[in-house]
């Protein structure tokens, strides 16, 4: 496998990549003390087909249906979501207001999606009481050629304002292998103290952020003597993880695009961080 995170190779090698440990079967024996243990120990819960296929698909042809159809490639449908290879003309800066994407997370079905019982029945199962999911919900499209991933980070240095008992829901929109832009989450990660990464944070494609440790995954692999845990989502699958896990993407190098949303909760009787209350834009700053 080829892969690569912002331009850089990353070379597919059992020392820098292992599987992600699937948590599936812990849901069905209804024992969210069970549950609330491995997220504690892996720093994550992998959790393949954790939704219904159809519906998630269903949210990511909404999603591309808003596009001009010429973002598709030729007899190719919104639920494929294969890129044509151009972005439409007139189509303004991602994410922003006028952008698909801004309109689509304030929109009635991702309202309707993202509200899934099934979500938030696990989310108070884990933060052991009532959980309530923040309204700032991000969608990611990303599509082959822009060389662009979410660099290696922990969720917490963008959200210490507020109560750190979140947990995050990362859901693929559709099908995302590693090739896609899937996210990778560097094994144990949780339990490093943050000064041991801090020295990464020199290392970056972004001086002007300090919240992101590193862009170059092989040298955050390498420097933290750690493996980047990966798997081959599939739409329907679920990642939760908590806020103190190191975590990136990988770029997308295949002609289907990569869609994903991720929401938190917060324990209900805690005070969030405001920045987390309002609806995400992509130039909100947050
Ligand atoms: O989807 C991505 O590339 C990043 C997502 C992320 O960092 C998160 O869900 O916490």
């Amino acid at each position: 496998m080829n892969l690569s995170s912002n331009g850089l190779p990353i070379p597919f090698t059992p020392e820098l990549f292992g599987p992600l440990r699937p948590s599936a079967r812990l849901l069905s024996r209804g024992n969210p003390g069970a549950l609330r243990e491995r997220l504690h120990a892996d720093g994550y819960l992998y959790l393949p087909g954790l939704l219904d296929r159809a519906e998630v698909l269903r949210l990511r042809g909404q999603y591309f249906s808003l596009f001009p159809p010429d973002l598709l490639a030729s007899s190719t449908g919104p639920v494929d979501g294969v890129f044509s290879g151009r972005v439409p003309a007139g189509v303004p800066e991602y994410g922003v207001a006028g952008h698909p994407a801004y309109a689509f997370v304030r929109s009635a079905p991702f309202a309707h999606f993202v509200s899934n019982p099934v979500l938030s029945d696990l989310a108070c199962q884990l933060l052991d009481g009532k959980a309530e999911m923040l309204p700032r919900r991000i969608l990611r499209h990303f599509h082959r050629g822009t060389r662009r991933a979410s660099r290696a980070h922990v969720d917490h240095d963008y959200m210490d304002e507020g109560s750190p008992r979140v947990v995050t829901f990362w859901i693929p929109v559709g099908d995302c292998p590693p090739q896609t832009g899937s996210l990778v989450y560097l094994e144990g990660s949780h339990r490093l103290p943050p000064e041991e990464y801090a020295p990464l944070r020199d290392v970056t494609d972004r001086p002007g952020d300090r919240r992101q440790i590193c862009h170059d995954l092989e040298l955050t692999a390498r420097t933290l003597g750690r493996r980047w845990l990966y798997a081959d989502f599939r739409a329907g699958d679920v990642m939760v993880h908590v806020p103190r896990v190191i975590h990136a993407s990988l770029d997308t190098t295949t002609d289907a695009m990569r869609l994903s949303v991720d929401a938190r909760f917060v324990r209900s009787d805690d005070t969030p961080d405001p920045r987390w209350l309002r609806p995400w834009s992509a130039d909100d700053g947050a």
